[in-house]
C-alpha cells in the first residue's frame, strides 16, 4: 500500500502514546498502524528563521518530520492569521477577528515554506492528507512545485456561511487555493453546504463537488474502558468523597472563547437563582486549561471567567459547599475520563464547534447501568449525531438553566434510553471509521479497505494497543 503523508500544523511527540497523545494522533492511530507514513509539520518550537531541513525521527512505521517556526512567522502565521483571523471567522465571529497584511504574508510564507520542504521528501505514489485551517494553501503550493499526488484536506473546525467567510479580506485566495485539492472533508452537512457555496461564489464549482462530510469520532471502546478503570482510582474517589452525595456537573474545554464558558457559568448561576431547590445539591466542576495565553483575547476571557465564578460562588456558597469548582490547570485525560463517569451531567455548550469530542467522550465514559445526561449546544457539530442529548442554545442562560433542571430531575429510565441512542452513535462514528471513510473517498475503496492490525485484534477480542496504552 502506498505511503500516507499527514501534514498538520502540529506534529505529535512520538514519545507520547495512547491516552496522553494529542487528539489528532489518537484519531489517526488506526490509519497510521496499517501502512508506512510520514507526519510532517511544525515542531512546536521557534528559531530565528523558519527551518528548511526537517528534523526526522522514526518510530514504528511512521517517520516524524518537523520544522521550527521563525519568530516572525510564529507571530504572523500562527498567532496572527491562524489564531486571530481564521479561527474567529471560521467560528462565525467576524467582529472579533483581527486582520493585517503582515499576517497574511506570514501565512502564505509558511504554507509555501512547508510545501518547499516537504516536496523533495515525497514519492510519486504517496497519498497526502492535510489537516486544518493553518494549511489552507498547502495543496496549491505543492501543485505549484509540480506535485501530482492525491491531496486531501480535512477542516476540523466549522465553515461559516459564505457571507461571513467573505468578510475575511483574503477569503478569495484561500478558496482558490482549495481548488487544488482532490477531496475536501468537513464535519457536518451545514459546513459542507457553506463551503460549497463559498467555492461556487469564487467560480470553483468543480471544487465544491469534491466537498464531503466526514464526522470525526473517538476511540469509544478505549475511552469507555479508560473511564471504567479510572473510576476506581484515588483521584476519582477523592472527588466523589468531596461531593458528599451531591450531583456533579462537569465541563471540560480548552479555555477558548468559542467554548461558551462565560455563558455556561451564567447558565449555572441562573439554575441556582431560578431553581433554588438545587441549592447545595449540585457541584459544577469546570476544567479549562489555559490555551493561547499569549493572545490578548484569551487573557481577557480568563479575567472574565475568574470574575464570573467568584461572583456566583460569593453569592451562593455555604461554609461546606461552593457551587463552582474551576481549574485552569491541565488534568490528565485518564483522570478526566474517571471524572466524566462520576458526573451526573456533562455540560458542553460551545458557541460554535466543529464537532466537540468532549461530548462524545462524556457519552463513552458513562456507566451503562446508570448513565448521566448530556446537555449539549445546538451549535456543536456533535449535536447532529447525539439526539439523546438535551440540546440548548448556549447563548441563552435561561435555556441552559432549564436543561440543567430537567437533567437533575430526569428519571433513570429516560436517562438510560437517551444515553443508549447516543452511545450507539458514538460507537458507530469512531475515529477509525472517520479516517477510513475519508481515505476511501480520497484513494478509492481498495486502497483504504484492508483492516489494520489493531482492528483485527479488536474483532477477534484480543487486547489491542489502545487498551494497553490507556
Ligand atoms: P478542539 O477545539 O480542541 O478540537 P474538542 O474536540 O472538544 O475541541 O477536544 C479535543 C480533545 O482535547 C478532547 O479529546 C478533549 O478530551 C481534550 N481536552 C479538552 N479539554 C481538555 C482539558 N481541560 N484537559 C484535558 N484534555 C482536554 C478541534 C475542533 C473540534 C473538533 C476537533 C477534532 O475545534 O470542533 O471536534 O478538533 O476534529
Amino acid at each position: 500500500m502506498s505511503r500516507l503523508v499527514i501534514v498538520a500544523n502540529r506534529v505529535p511527540d512520538p514519545r507520547e502514546r495512547g491516552a496522553s497523545a494529542g487528539g489528532l494522533a489518537v484519531a489517526l492511530k488506526d490509519a497510521l498502524a496499517r501502512r508506512d507514513s510520514l507526519w510532517f509539520g511544525w515542531s512546536g518550537g521557534t528559531a530565528p528563521e523558519t527551518g528548511t531541513e526537517p528534523r526526522l525521527l522514526r518510530k514504528g512505521r511512521t517517520t516524524y518530520a518537523t520544522l521550527d517556526l521563525g519568530e516572525e512567522d510564529y507571530r504572523h502565521y500562527y498567532q496572527g492569521f491562524s489564531n486571530a483571523a481564521l479561527w474567529p471567522v471560521l467560528h462565525y465571529r467576524l467582529g472579533i477577528a483581527r486582520f493585517s497584511r503582515e499576517d497574511w504574508l506570514g501565512y502564505r510564507r509558511v504554507n509555501a515554506a512547508f510545501a518547499a520542504s516537504l516536496a523533495p521528501m515525497l514519492r510519486d505514489d504517496d497519498t497526502i492528507w492535510v489537516h486544518d485551517f493553518h494549511l489552507f494553501l498547502m495543496a496549491a503550493e505543492l501543485r505549484a512545485l509540480g506535485c501530482r499526488q492525491k491531496i486531501g484536506f480535512f477542516l476540523h473546525v466549522p465553515f461559516p456561511p459564505r457571507q461571513v467567510f467573505m468578510g475575511l479580506p483574503n477569503a478569495e485566495p484561500v478558496l482558490l487555493a482549495m481548488a487544488a485539492l482532490d477531496t475536501i472533508g468537513v464535519q457536518t452537512a451545514d459546513d459542507a453546504e457553506n463551503l460549497r457555496g463559498a467555492l461556487q461564489a469564487v467560480g470553483k464549482p468543480e471544487a465544491a463537488e469534491r466537498v464531503g462530510v466526514f464526522p470525526v469520532g473517538i476511540d469509544s471502546g478505549g475511552f469507555a474502558n479508560l473511564a471504567a478503570r479510572r473510576f476506581r482510582t484515588r483521584e476519582v474517589e477523592m472527588l466523589r468523597a468531596s461531593l458528599v452525595n451531591r450531583a456533579l456537573a462537569i465541563g471540560v474545554d480548552r479555555l477558548d472563547y468559542t467554548k461558551g464558558l462565560p455563558q455556561r457559568i451564567a447558565g449555572f448561576g441562573k439554575l441556582l437563582e431560578r431553581f433554588p431547590q438545587h441549592l447545595s445539591k449540585i457541584t459544577f466542576l469546570q476544567v479549562a486549561p489555559v490555551s493561547r495565553g499569549d493572545v490578548a483575547t484569551y487573557r481577557a476571557l480568563r479575567r472574565e471567567l475568574d470574575e464570573a465564578v467568584g461572583r456566583i460562588n460569593g453569592q451562593y456558597a455555604e461554609p461546606d459547599w461552593a457551587p463552582i469548582r474551576y481549574i485552569t490547570r491541565a488534568v490528565a485525560r485518564p483522570t478526566l475520563a474517571g471524572y466524566m463517569r462520576l458526573a451526573r451531567i456533562g455540560l458542553v455548550t460551545p458557541l460554535r464547534d466543529g464537532m466537540n469530542l468532549v461530548a462524545k467522550e462524556y457519552v463513552a465514559a458513562q456507566d451503562p447501568e446508570d448513565p448521566g445526561v448530556l446537555v449539549l449546544s445546538h451549535f456543536a457539530g456533535a449535536s447532529s449525531e447525539l439526539e439523546g442529548a438535551l440540546l440548548v442554545n448556549p447563548l441563552d442562560p435561561d435555556d441552559i438553566a432549564e436543561a440543567l433542571d430537567v437533567a437533575l430531575t430526569m428519571p433513570a429510565d429516560e436517562r438510560l434510553a437517551r444515553w443508549k441512542t447516543m452511545d450507539a452513535a458514538v460507537r458507530t462514528t469512531t475515529a477509525a471509521a472517520w479516517a477510513r471513510s475519508f481515505l476511501t473517498a480520497l484513494e478509492g475503496e481498495a486502497a483504504a479497505a484492508s483492516p489494520s492490525k489493531a482492528e483485527s485484534r479488536r474483532a477477534t477480542g484480543r487486547r489491542g494497543t489502545s487498551r494497553r496504552a490507556a
